[in-house]
């Protein structure tokens, strides 16, 4: 099945109003390749912003509470990201499990949270560094597919994501076999949960993407984009990437 490529941003808790500028390069450069699909998250105080800079720019937030609203003091729902114009939210992040001690039901709960208001969800997994020298990678990540993928998932509204944590934000990178192994087994699971709706899903990379190596971990079987921290925060490192997908 041929799935379009997706490049999403992740601006973490990096950003501020002068830097929604770098947004009108990016919004350029997916213009011009109209073959795939670009988005960025962006903090949340940011998100009405950019959503009304680059209307044409998936815009969305980096994570929501699985409620649809009540008493969750500093908590922001789906609903609440949506008004302000996301269109996605990523949900399970490593950085949310490290440091909120998220689980794989959080992420599942999430993801349903913001299916409930029409929001698309990037779901992420991947395993520690002591998991991966344990021999315990693929099995990390068949266990958190099992706990955070929603019942009636399809590829019209989620979309996975792998991230080994120990490649996050620290320039290494899993060889392309690794990423194809995991990428495969990732999918073999999902398609064991929910049958061939699996096959619309897809599986992007990330973990210290950058312009460099993006257009060959693109070109891995079953890799279906990047989610791109560091280098998504600037249009001159986020474009290649984009240009890397086409
Ligand atoms: C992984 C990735 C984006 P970076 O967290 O989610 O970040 O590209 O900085 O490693």
């Amino acid at each position: 099945m041929v799935r379009r490529k997706l490049v999403a941003g992740n601006w973490k808790m990096n950003g501020d109003r002068a830097s929604l500028a770098e947004l009108d390069g990016i919004a350029a450069a997916a213009a011009a390749h109209p073959g795939v699909d670009v988005a960025v998250a962006v903090p949340f105080t940011l998100i009405e912003r950019a959503a009304e800079r680059v209307p044409a720019l998936a815009i969305g937030a980096q994570d929501v509470h699985e409620a649809d609203k009540g008493a969750h003091t500093g908590c922001v729902s789906a609903a609440q990201v949506k008004e302000a114009g996301a269109r996605f939210v990523i949900v399970g992040h490593s950085e949310r499990r490290g440091d909120q001690g998220e689980t794989s039901h959080d992420a599942w709960a999430k993801s349903a949270a913001a299916h409930r208001q029409g929001l698309d969800v990037i779901l992420c997994c991947g395993e520690t560094e002591a998991e991966r020298d344990a021999g315990r990678a693929e099995r990390i990540v068949q266990a958190q597919v099992e706990k955070s993928l929603p019942d009636d998932a399809d590829g019209s509204w989620l979309t996975l994501a792998y991230e080994p944590r120990w490649a996050i934000g620290t320039g290494r990178t899993p060889t392309l076999d690794e990423i194809s192994a995991i990428h495969a087994i990732a999918r073999a699971k999902m398609r064991h949960m929910i049958g061939e709706k699996a096959d619309g899903i897809r599986i992007l990379y990330g973990g210290s993407v950058t312009g460099e190596n993006a257009a060959a971990i693109l070109a891995v079987e079953n890799v279906d984009g990047a989610l791109v921290g560091g280098a998504s925060l600037t249009a001159a490192k986020f474009v290649p990437i984009i240009d890397g997908a086409a």
